[in-house]
């Protein structure tokens, strides 16, 4: 069933529409909530957003996520209308600045919204779970879609992390994603999939689908990796003996992370911190370059 059924080809390059660095592509977030598990508050306010958007930008990120919803475990759901005055204006500014912005919504109309104050791509945490109307959304849309794998809302994800082989699982769940994807119109080369990496997962499943990239790129599609920050790599780094390590200091590892997931082939990662991933991808891209030439 995976790839051909649908009558895809086996691999789609990167969507048009994007940045094509010749690279893996840097994600900047941009969470304008007050409650998100390691910024949130931080860039409630739209000016201040907007102003960290630019900088995000002026470090590099060739694409800016801007979402107006926590996805933290736990959190509630905002209503529409907080989440729309939260993001819009903020896509909005960034994009009339010639920023690349993507929406991080599960909901239509914060797309559709979104997409009519310029925004390039959607990112959506549920695949297209959360909103029956998504899928013909990003179709009329025409933009490049994230469908995250995702199994239920933050504030019951922690109950579902029950895997066999945690890979074949997630492939074979984002394989029935894309089925629906396609049945609500939605074209295959404008499709992104992610592994949703802390969703419903433990450390041990985050750490197998990272070195299952090979594998799920197996499906066909680009791939996007969102580490930065996560509970895995605070676990991993108290392993290693560095302790109790808040999420804010979890970038140089996240970088780490960032150069792992560019050698097994992601297309984009999304992180915090820009210019340690920039930095962590171009050693990935050179890396990788001199591996194929041996
Ligand atoms: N993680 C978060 C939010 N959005 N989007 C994608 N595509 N992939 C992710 O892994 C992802 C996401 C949660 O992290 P945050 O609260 O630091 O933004």
């Amino acid at each position: 069933m995976e790839g051909v059924a649908l009558g895809r080809p086996r691999h789609h390059g990167p969507p048009e529409g994007l940045p094509r660095p010749g690279r893996c592509l840097v994600m900047g977030i941009l969470n304008v909530t007050p409650d998100s598990f390691s910024d949130g508050g931080v860039y409630a306010d739209t000016r201040h957003a907007i102003d960290r958007g630019l900088d995000l930008a002026a470090q590099g990120a060739d694409i800016v996520d801007v979402g107006g919803e926590s996805t933290r475990p736990g959190a509630r759901p905002v209503c529409l209308d907080e989440e729309l005055a939260r993001t819009v204006p903020v896509v909005r500014e960034l994009a009339r600045a010639g920023v690349c912005v993507s929406v991080d919504t599960m909901h239509a109309p914060v797309v559709r919204a979104a997409v009519g104050a310029g925004a390039r791509l959607v990112n959506d945490v549920s695949g297209g779970l959360a909103d029956p109307a998504m899928a013909r959304t990003v179709a009329a849309a025409d933009v490049p879609y994230v469908a995250m794998h995702w199994r239920a809302p933050s504030r019951e994800m922690d109950r579902h992390a029950h895997y066999g082989d945690v890979v074949a699982d997630v492939m074979a769940e984002l394989d029935a994603r894309l089925w629906r994807l396609a049945e609500g119109g939605v074209d295959p080369a404008r499709i992104v999939l992610d592994p949703g990496l802390g969703f419903s997962k433990h450390p041990e499943h985050d750490w197998a689908l990272l070195a299952g990239l090979e594998r799920l790129q197996t499906l066909g599609f680009p791939l996007l990796v969102g580490a930065s920050r996560k509970r895995f790599i605070g676990a991993a780094l108290a392993e290693g003996g560095a302790g109790e390590v808040p999420p804010a200091g979890r970038d140089v590892a996240t970088a780490a992370v960032s150069a792992l997931a560019a050698v097994g082939g992601a297309f984009c990662v999304r992180v915090h911190d820009v210019r340690a991933s920039l930095d962590a991808v171009h050693m990935a891209a050179a890396y990788v370059e001199r591996v194929d030439r041996t």
